[in-house]
């Protein structure tokens, strides 16, 4: 059925229900991990948008359809041959090894029995409902689907993604002639820069390609050059390829807006496209392990609703990233409950960008200036004036709460974006008169960041541990330490106990002579019970005392960056290669107090192997060393020396 596509959007019939499509299909569910390990993009994610959207009726308001497999020949418009008979082909692999050795070639990509279907029907999906959409059965429509797309090239699964799902589309609609679309905006607002669907339209005119991520001078994933601004297109496609890329985490709705309202929308209106596609990943939400950002529902639905003045409201919205579930499924509800409605939204904003973020706006408005006359103007200083320092980190208290089960989103936190000045933890600039800001400049980044440090060994000691902040040398160390650049003391300590084994190894060591040190053994174990002192100290500290205790010299970059610190919550341990000669490399994460994470120091798993089949010797600690933990334990009140004692010495002689 062909639908006039004009009257059904016109403006006189506002009021009328517009024809929205969903994609939900459980077959979407069957690409998970091997043997199901624990990983962000798991099929729990398009169920909890699903479940959301069920719970709160609006698929009855919706067109909804199954997935449909994509045919080979589309892929084959944006991929290789070899790459779609990789994805054919990997799920009827006979053995799961033979799949992870495959795996194993990429960066972030795993597969297993049900990938191959997965991703035909998510790149399906997209597919299916571009081109409705594009033929006017439908306004608009939204693909659940996973495995995402955005990652994947040519020739190359990555960062979670098979297949292109939205490039495979964009290309179709341009193919299919008779559908009279010859420009496509596409918006990727995934938190990671859409790597590539930029390339495969890098040198397309009709297709302008535009992304806002965290890209904090290539470091953040995927890492390189690749998000930066300076990327603009090449040839004909000069000047349709638009990076948006964040100096920093920690970005919310007003940053967003504010690159909507000073680069996003006047080029739009100058590009007046056909249709748009977005690249929907909702990793940029407030609580989302991954992508560290703020934007809530309200956020999305008002970026949303910007963009369905264009293209006569063809939008087709596809799923990308987004890992908290309860965060990704009331965004997605909002941005669905947008699409039938267009909802008048209050679109003033309580807070303001960060500084950064109208540093960024500026230099995308001049790169981009010759090629979208609109960006030329000046942007007026009364409006770049109007920013939220980034000093002002957030006390996330409340996002923790998107982390408790199913639809416990505060209302109040979805709706009042001020935070109390009461909340906010202003914490100084430190350390930076000693250092260059151009040699270490992730040092001012990671000062502002605070983590408990948990000590099990010596440093459980206060003056010890002293001794890695502000330098020195306690009660019976053979040397003295250096000390952190930022020398401020410890903002708070506290003692707490973990389910993990504590022992002690290695033959001697330079601080304390001969004898084993502590290790606590990165895999919990309910049946032990560990006592650690917490330390609340910056990234930037937490990066120093790694570093002494690794026994290293120089560094230019930090070992443990916002990075490290975004995935360790769900990879739990990360092995720091570049101290890997060191015997406490491996940062493990311990959990979190008033939300903010509990990092400690110690060996691998491979390590503790060692130790248990005796290639690592474990040795019991010198007397020395002994003392301080015991005086650790007795000053901070966890035990009598007694008990301190022979809590010390069971640790030193129960088998591993
Ligand atoms: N330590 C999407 O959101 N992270 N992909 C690797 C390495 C990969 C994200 C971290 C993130 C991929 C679609
Ligand atoms: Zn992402």
């Amino acid at each position: 059925m062909e639908f006039p596509p004009d009257r059904i959007n016109g403006t006189e019939q506002l009021s009328v229900q517009r024809r929205v499509g969903l994609v939900y299909d459980e077959r979407m569910c069957k690409h998970s991990t091997p043997e199901a390990e624990r990983h962000p993009e798991n099929p729990d994610r398009i169920r909890a948008i699903w479940y959301k959207l069920l719970s709160a009726g609006i698929h009855h308001r919706c067109m909804v359809f199954d997935a449909k497999v994509v045919e080979d020949k589309y892929i084959a418009a944006v991929h290789t041959s070899n790459h779609i008979d990789l994805i054919k082909t990997i799920s009827s692999k006979k053995t799961a090894s033979q799949r992870n050795r495959v795996a194993a070639r990429y960066n972030s990509i795993y597969f297993n029995e049900g990938s191959s279907e997965s991703a035909y029907l998510a790149a399906g999906s997209v597919l299916e409902v571009a081109e409705k959409v594009a033929k006017g059965e439908l306004n608009s429509a939204f693909a659940i689907v996973r495995p995402p797309g955005h990652h994947a090239e040519e020739n190359e699964p990555m960062g979670f993604c098979l297949y292109n799902n939205v490039a495979i589309a964009a290309r179709f609609l341009l193919n299919q002639k008779d559908l009279g679309i010859n420009k496509i905006l596409i918006v990727d607002w995934d938190v990671h820069h859409g790597n590539g669907t930029q390339k495969m339209f890098w040198k397309d005119p009709r297709v302008l390609f535009f992304s806002v991520h965290r890209h904090e001078y290539g470091s953040f994933y995927p890492t390189g050059d690749d998000g930066s601004h300076v990327m603009i297109g090449e040839g004909p496609g000069a000047g349709y390829n638009i990076n948006v890329p964040w100096e920093n985490g920690r970005c919310g709705d007003a940053d967003y807006i504010a690159v909507w309202d000073h680069i996003l929308i006047p080029v739009a209106k100058d590009f007046n496209p056909d249709i748009i596609i977005i690249s929907a990943g909702f990793d940029a939400a407030i609580g989302d392990p991954l992508g560290g950002c703020r934007v809530t529902p309200h956020g999305y639905s008002i970026m949303l609703k910007k963009l369905m003045k264009f293209s006569r409201g063809k939008i087709i919205m596809a799923l990308e990233g987004g890992y908290n579930l309860n965060s990704l499924a009331n965004s997605v509800v909002a941005c669905v409950e947008m699409l039938l409605e267009d909802k008048p939204v209050a679109e003033s904003l309580e807070v303001y960008p960060f500084e950064s973020t109208w540093r960024v706006i500026k230099a995308v408005r001049e790169k981009l200036s010759t090629f979208w006359p609109t960006l030329a103007d000046k942007l007026p200083e009364e409006l770049t004036s109007r920013v939220t320092s980034q000093h002002q980190i957030y006390s996330s208290q409340s996002e923790d709460e998107y982390e408790d089960g199913p639809n416990t989103l505060p209302e109040d936190l979805e709706n009042d974006v001020t935070i109390p000045l009461s909340k906010l933890n202003l914490s100084e600039d430190a350390g930076s008169d000693q250092v260059t800001a151009t040699s270490q400049a992730w040092r001012s980044q990671l000062a502002k960041i605070d983590v408990w440090y948990a000590s099990f060994g010596s440093n459980m000691s206060e003056p010890r541990f002293l001794c890695y902040i502000q330098g020195g040398q306690a009660e019976g160390m053979k040397r003295p330490c250096r000390g952190a650049v930022d020398k401020t003391k410890p903002k708070e300590v506290m003692w707490k106990t973990v389910p993990h084994r504590l022992f002690f190894g290695r033959e001697s060591t330079a601080t304390w002579g001969p004898g084993g040190v502590a290790f606590l053994n990165p895999e919990s174990n309910y049946q032990e019970k560990t006592f650690i002192c917490l330390y609340k100290i910056t990234l930037e500290q937490f990066n120093d005392v790694l570093l002494q205790e690794n026994v290293r010299i120089d560094t230019s970059s930090p070992f443990f960056d916002l990075n490290a610190l975004d995935s360790i919550e769900y990879e739990k341990t990360i092995s720091l290669e570049a101290l890997k000669d060191g015997w406490y490399h491996n940062v493990v994460y311990l959990g979190k107090e008033n939300d903010i994470p509990i990092l400690t120091m110690t060996c691998t798993r491979t390590a503790v192997e060692g130790f248990k089949s005796g290639k690592i010797p474990i040795c019991a600690p010198p007397k020395e060393y002994a003392d301080t933990l015991v005086r650790g334990l007795v000053q901070g009140k966890q035990l009598s020396e007694d008990e301190a004692v022979s809590y010390i010495q069971e640790a030193a002689t129960k088998p591993l």
